[in-house]
């Protein structure tokens, strides 16, 4: 076996479709996304969240979801998707921003633990949270991390609510960055996995993400997901980053981390296989058009 195709996470192998480096591995499991939390605690350019049926992208969900509904839909999903491993919570907005995310969790851990639960954040609330996280049963971490460099970071979500009050410019993307890599540090070292998404933005991060991937490894993270932009909000005057960019910045964040390259742009309430299977409208009961 050549190091590309060993799997870098041999305990999520096969368990994980967004920890599997390989194909197979990608596809052999099921993740449902819970759309449980309500708000987010910055502001990044190109976020245009939304509820509908039709879109299939990050920050669009059928509807939200209170805390405490979460263990029936579970429970629905398990007898729809009998390979179903991993319950992700990726929105609609920030799930640290709120407490329905840890909560949630905390009930599914209690009634389904073998369950993987898998969170994603912008990692602003990381380091004050992370005790919670890991007292919730979550194994699997997912930070944004746009830029390290805050001049970057500045352009990409220019506004923070932090401590109750605002920030902005500069000063917005130090406490971001910050916090982000004291967060990936603090939940290495308490045992979780840690992968890293970069949104890949034609003229703003598209010769940066190199310096993320090796900034971010160095803080603990093991591996790395370069999403394209999808233009809308304040960037929708920026294209979609072509073949190339994606090529050239996937291999530059190839020196640092592993690369995960199967991401599907799912959904906040998605559920199935990301790019395979979407079995979220017998779950959500909506009508929903399949991926
Ligand atoms: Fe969901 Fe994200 Fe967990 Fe996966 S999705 S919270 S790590 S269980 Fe996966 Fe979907 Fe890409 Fe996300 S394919 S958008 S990377
Ligand atoms: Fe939107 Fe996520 Fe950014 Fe919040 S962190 S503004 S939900 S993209």
């Amino acid at each position: 076996r050549t190091a590309a195709s060993t799997p870098a996470f041999p305990e999520l192998e096969g368990r994980h479709p967004c920890f599997s480096i390989t194909a197979a591995g990608h596809a052999a499991s099921a993740r449902l996304h819970l759309p449980v939390s309500p708000r987010c605690n910055i502001a990044c350019a190109f976020c245009r969240r939304d509820f509908n049926d039709v879109e299939h992208r990050p920050g669009v969900a059928s509807r939200l979801i209170a805390p405490d509904e979460a263990e029936t839909i579970v429970a629905r999903a398990l007898t729809l998707l009998p390979n179903l491993a991993v319950v992700g919570i990726a929105g609609p907005g920030d799930p640290l921003a709120s407490d329905h995310a840890l909560d949630a969790f905390r009930r599914i851990h209690a009634r389904f633990p073998d369950l993987v639960l898998c969170l994603s954040t912008n990692g602003l609330r990381l380091p004050d949270r992370i005790d919670e996280i890991v007292a919730a049963g979550v194994a699997t971490l997912t930070v944004t991390v746009n830029a390290v460099d805050p001049e970057i970071q500045a352009r990409i979500a220019p506004k923070i609510g932090w401590q109750g009050r605002g920030l902005s410019g500069r000063a917005a993307a130090e406490r971001l960055i910050a916090n982000q890599l004291a967060g990936i540090a603090a939940a290495a070292a308490r045992g979780l996995t840690v992968k890293i998404n970069t949104v890949l933005i034609p003229e703003i991060n598209e010769a940066h993400v190199g310096e993320v991937a090796r900034v971010t490894a160095a803080a603990g993270a093991r591996v790395i997901n370069v999403i394209p932009l999808i233009p809308q909000g304040d960037l929708a005057h920026l294209p979609a980053p072509g073949i190339v960019a994606r090529a050239r910045a996937r291999a530059a964040a190839a020196e640092h981390l592993r690369v995960f390259s199967h991401c599907a742009r799912c959904r906040a309430d998605a559920c199935g296989i990301p790019g395979v299977s979407d079995v979220s409208a017998e779950l959500w009961g909506d009508g929903r058009v399949a991926e």
